[in-house]
């Protein structure tokens, strides 16, 4: 058992969570609960970051006292986290006494290390972001690159810290641990801020009352910045050198949105090698989740109503779709459009049913979980598959690839939804071949027992209403096959995942069915709302074999490469195209229409293509990554 310590950023109180703090927290979360099953001894943090000028002008906007604010803001994030089923071993407070402690022995540490030294700073201040804004950032403008508000002009006295002084020993490090900053982008993004050079930074506000003092100097404020990063070891109780501390101190995973990456793995580290502590092992700087291609911003007033979908389609489909529709390194557009079709085909199509289907098979034809007695064709092919997603999972997961998990995983739904169809075992209850049908019936569930506990980090509720509805009271391992007990009563099984058709998925959503009557009438023109349009998923795809379908001439059985997955698709395009001519092809593809069974071959999306007299292929100017979105 090793320890595992993870990390979310603590996230700034003044203003309300929102969809992109639900991101990072579900993600360690999803993380934390791996290593949990792993048997890994995990502490995981999340919290929030209380002080600094942001906090402060926002509580005398609300008339408060800044301690008041927090008291009043703090409970609405433990209280999402709760929602969300966030399973955090602690939740820091930075006015914590504890933090305030910690906080005041490293910063000490960090003055006694020699390179901490006073001067005085003017320059372009972000309040937002709550940093100066350096001369190379600057536009004519003077407008923040992220927030895109104006800057303030500040002239303060300081305390700096020599950061230029281990701009070596940084780029060193970055170079030798090539798994220290995740996505390669951001990595390369950090090797050349450090190829352009490290400035000292201010780590002091005289102009800020709201903080922590500096304990060799009280006019000053330890900088907000500074002060949060601590965080990170006092909430294991750094300032008493407590067991806990030592036991997962350096972290293996900080864990943020790629804003603040600069800032855990330049500013961070160096204060750590000041101070001659470990540094943690690894920074994680996902993409932003964005809507319309906006990042979500409290201070810009851009947000995705997270509690109209969590309340159509449950908790879980919410957790299932972030961590599965996104690729974690890079920007994903949320459209509550693909929630509703990955519901609809996952959740409800592969799992639901799948669960569904073979719970009333073993309630209609036997008393309780059959003995599996007999082999027979698929069975190996079965198990075999059970071990190898086991396996799998560990590479994905240690390349932050929570989508190729969770694809990885439905793979196995899906091979065991052939097995049932391929087997007919709703065919075999006759005497003489129920023994047979025992054994697959047996197979499907041991499999989806294996699921359950697969998906356990990711979608937990679910994995307890699978487990419940087996018979089952406790999570066995999904290492070995056929754990599960012969003779338990399953239950009758409810759908875990019923069925949302469009007319409801409107009516969740208020501002779609308000239209005004002038919106109505365009449609009966046969105009498409601008939202409408959006909820096609139209992506860049290559071709990656094809092959005509028996008796059908038309038609072609493709198969692409959607980037972050491959998908069959059916094209009537038999008659223009050859199958080698196809082959390596840069197609567009509509990734979100239900798939359909065309000739008895599933067509897992469409394919565009200009079609007259001639058919062609449609695609884009030039090649792009795969899966890239076209709009
Ligand atoms: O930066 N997409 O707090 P913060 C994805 N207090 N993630 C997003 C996001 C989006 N659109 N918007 C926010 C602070 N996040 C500091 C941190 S840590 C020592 C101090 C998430 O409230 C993401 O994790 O501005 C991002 O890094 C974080 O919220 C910023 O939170």
């Amino acid at each position: 058992m090793s320890a595992f310590y993870v990390t979310t950023p603590i996230y700034y109180v003044n203003g309300e969570p929102h969809a992109g703090h639900a991101y990072t927290t579900i993600a360690a979360d999803a993380l934390a609960r791996y290593h949990r099953l792993k048997d890994n001894d995990v502490f995981f943090l999340t919290g929030v970051d209380e002080h600094g000028a942001n906090v402060h002008k926002a509580a005398e906007d609300a008339g408060l006292t800044p301690q008041n604010y927090c008291d009043k803001m703090t409970p609405i994030f433990t209280a999402l986290w709760k929602r969300l089923n966030i399973s955090h071993d602690i939740f820091m407070r930075t006015t914590s006494n504890m933090h305030k402690r910690g906080a005041e022995k490293f910063l000490t540490a960090l003055y006694n290390s020699g390179d901490v030294y006073k001067g005085s700073y003017e320059g372009y201040y972000c309040r937002p972001c709550e940093r100066f804004i350096p001369e190379k950032e600057l536009t004519d403008e003077k407008i923040c690159p992220i927030h895109k508000l104006p800057l303030e002009w500040l002239e303060e006295e300081n305390y700096f810290f020599k950061l230029s002084k281990y701009q070596d020993r940084l780029l060193a490090h970055i170079r030798e641990n090539p798994r220290f900053i995740y996505p390669e982008s951001r990595r390369n993004e950090l090797l050349s801020v450090l190829d352009s050079g490290l400035e000292d930074i201010s780590i002091s506000r005289s102009s800020v009352s709201w903080g922590i003092s500096l304990p060799f100097d009280s006019e000053h404020i330890v900088y907000v910045w500074i002060e949060a990063l601590m965080n990170y070891m006092t909430a294991l109780g750094y300032e008493t050198d407590s067991e806990r501390y030592r036991t997962f101190w350096p972290a293996n995973v900080h864990m943020m949105a790629k804003d603040i990456t600069r800032f855990h793995a330049l500013i961070w580290p160096a204060m750590l090698m000041a101070t001659n502590l470990p540094l943690p092992k690894q920074v994680v700087g996902h993409g932003w989740l964005t809507k319309d291609g906006e990042a979500l911003s409290k201070t810009r007033r851009i947000f995705i109503d997270i509690d109209t979908d969590i309340e159509t389609y449950g908790l879980d489909a919410f957790r299932y779709y972030l961590l599965r529709e996104f690729s974690f390194g890079n920007d994903g557009d949320y459209r509550p459009a693909r929630l509703h079709a990955r519901y609809n085909a996952d959740l409800a199509n592969d799992l639901g049913n799948l669960l569904n289907r073979v719970l009333g098979l073993v309630n209609k034809n036997f008393e309780a979980i059959p003995e599996p007695t007999t082999s027979g064709e698929f069975d190996d092919e079965v198990k075999a598959m059970a071990q190898t997603t086991v396996d799998q999972l560990d590479t994905h997961i240690e390349a932050f690839a929570f989508d190729n998990a969770l694809e990885t995983i439905w793979e196995f739904v899906r091979r065991i939804n052939r097995y049932v169809q391929q087997t007919q075992v709703w065919t075999l209850a006759k005497s003489e071949t129920k023994s047979r049908m025992g054994t697959i019936l047996y197979n499907s569930l041991e499999a989806l027992r294996i699921i359950s506990v697969l998906i356990s980090p990711f979608v937990p509720d679910t994995a307890d209403k699978i487990q419940k509805q087996i018979g089952l009271e406790e999570f066995e391992t999904a290492t070995e096959w056929g754990c599960l007990p012969v003779g338990i009563k399953v239950s009758r099984g409810e759908p875990i995942f019923p069925r949302i058709d469009t007319k409801k998925q409107k009516q969740a959503q208020p501002k779609a069915a308000a239209k005004p009557k002038q919106k109505t009438e365009q449609k009966t023109s046969d105009l498409v709302s601008f939202a409408d349009f959006q909820k096609l998923d139209l992506r860049v795809a290559r071709i990656l074999a094809a092959e005509p379908i028996e008796g059908a001439d038309r038609l072609l059985k493709l198969q692409v490469d959607v980037g972050t997955e491959k998908r069959q698709l059916v094209a009537g395009i038999a008659e223009h195209y050859t199958p080698d001519a196809l082959i390596g092809k840069q197609v567009i593809i509509v990734a979100n229409l239900e798939p359909a069974t065309i000739r008895n071959v599933e067509s897992q999306g469409m394919i565009l293509a200009g079609s007259g007299d001639a058919v062609v292929l449609a695609t884009l100017e030039k090649e792009m990554p795969l899966g890239t979105q076209v709009r």
